[in-house]
């Protein structure tokens, strides 16, 4: 295993002595949660005055220089009736989600929940007039999910001190510093208070914050609430877990606690455009690779302005629910298995247990593992009678005797009693 990984920039990294905090345990068997990116940006849905705007949809105030008197227009229209919390977390949990994590306040400076320091937000500001914060965090501790809170803390475009808006306001005479001790620990405080235990503050862009700064922000967080996580992109790898990049996978296992934020088509934020959606077989891939790698996959929906879930993402997600109620036990709470570095196979494993997971089925049924000796039983997690298959050691390995063709075409799981 490796320490680092270039998908996984060391300003973002662990703080070495979260590597072995108990405050993590529940985080390290997790494995798999939501994302969501809901805001005003949801309006234009990556249109703006009748032209397709590229990149991301959250981006787009930034991508169309979108003056801020003219964007904060948007949140007079905002009124997503439809918007159902009990039904976002029962999503999440129907998919083999254990955490959710919602934009509390991404980069365009709107907020998703109350606030005293602001009346840019959803309660104060919009047509709909409900914390929607509150509404999930209730159906959270109804459903048992964990939540977790994005926030933006150094970009912020509606606010004249925050970082990112320079068509607005002129960079040089922002009082960054100032934004951070009035602003963003202001809100951060209102977020541990207001809404129960949080799981997590996803912090995000940390490019440009001092070290001081971001560790006055973990500590504050920590202060409130001592068991709130917080991710590596607080900055100046001084997160309690490591963030790869966006979509960013490893290339091996890595020695840290880490995960992959990562979305199912090519934008974070709602675009009406974006059908390049991934299938449910290469997420349930994405996914056992992260898991067999150490880290998280933390898997985004973008809801439209009405606050639905667009439908492509409910497929998917209800598909790796499914894989992952026959799989599950090969995900959570494993750890790295010893078979790394094959195309063909991922491994996971847990106290007496090795778990393959075999991306591409042998012709014949016949699976070569390297490495793993002293196997003393196998079957299929995916075989109710847990029918045991015929394994073999030789000299450098296990040949493992399994059905012909592929029992299951996205990731069949053949598990080891060691
Ligand atoms: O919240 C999601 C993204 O909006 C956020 N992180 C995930 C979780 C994110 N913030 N910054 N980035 C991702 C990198 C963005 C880079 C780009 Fe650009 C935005 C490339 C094109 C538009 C910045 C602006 C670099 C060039 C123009």
């Amino acid at each position: 295993m490796t320490l680092q990984d270039d998908a996984i920039r060391p300003e973002r990294g662990q703080r070495p002595d979260a590597r072995q905090d108990p405050r993590l345990d529940w985080w390290r068997d997790a494995k798999f949660g939501l994302f969501i990116h809901w805001g005003l940006y949801a309006i234009p849905a990556g249109t703006w005055k009748g032209e397709p705007v590229a990149g991301l949809g959250e981006w787009i105030m930034y991508r169309a220089r979108i003056p801020v008197r003219e964007y904060e227009q948007l949140a007079a229209q905002f009124n997503p009736v439809q918007f159902d919390a009990a039904q976002w977390v029962a999503l999440a949990k129907a998919a083999g989600q254990k955490y959710l994590v919602i934009t509390s306040k991404h980069h365009d400076g709107f907020c998703l929940f109350q606030s005293k320091v602001t009346g840019y937000n959803m309660a104060d500001g919009t047509p709909f007039r409900r914390d929607v914060l509150k509404e999930l965090a209730a159906e959270c501790r109804k459903q048992g999910l964990k939540l977790g809170f994005y926030y933006s803390q150094t970009q912020d475009w509606h606010h004249p001190d925050g970082d990112g808006n320079d068509w607005d306001y002129d960079e040089a005479k922002k009082d960054f510093a100032g934004y951070i001790e009035r602003y963003v620990k202001p809100q951060v405080t209102e977020l541990l208070t207001n809404y129960g235990p949080i799981c997590l503050i996803w912090f995000d862009t940390p490019k440009g914050i001092t070290a001081d700064q971001s560790e006055s922000l973990a500590e504050l967080v920590h202060k409130l609430q001592p068991d709130c996580l917080v991710s590596g992109r607080v900055g100046n790898t001084l997160g309690d877990y490591a963030s790869a990049g966006d979509n960013r996978i490893p290339g091996q296992a890595v020695t840290m606690d880490w995960e992959t934020p990562a979305t199912i088509n090519d934008t974070w934020g709602f675009k009406s455009y974006d059908h390049n959606w991934k299938s449910i077989a290469d997420l349930v891939r994405k996914l056992v690779d992260i898991v067999s790698k150490g880290g998280n996959y933390l898997l985004n929906v973008g809801p439209t302005a009405e606050g639905i879930i667009p439908q492509p993402s409910v497929e998917r997600l209800l598909g790796m629910g499914r894989w992952l109620e026959v799989n599950g036990e090969a995900v959570y709470g494993t750890r790295p298995g010893p078979v790394q570095g094959l195309a063909w196979c991922r491994s996971t494993a847990k106290p007496g247990a090795v778990y393959l997971h075999i991306l591409d089925w042998p012709q014949g049924g016949e699976l070569l593992v390297p490495g793993v000796k002293g196997v003393k039983g196998a079957y299929l997690l995916g075989d109710a009678s847990r029918a045991p298959l015929p394994v073999r050691e030789t000299d450098d390995g296990t040949i493992i005797h399994g059905p012909a063709a592929a029992p299951d075409e996205m990731d069949t799981v053949v598990v080891l009693s060691v």
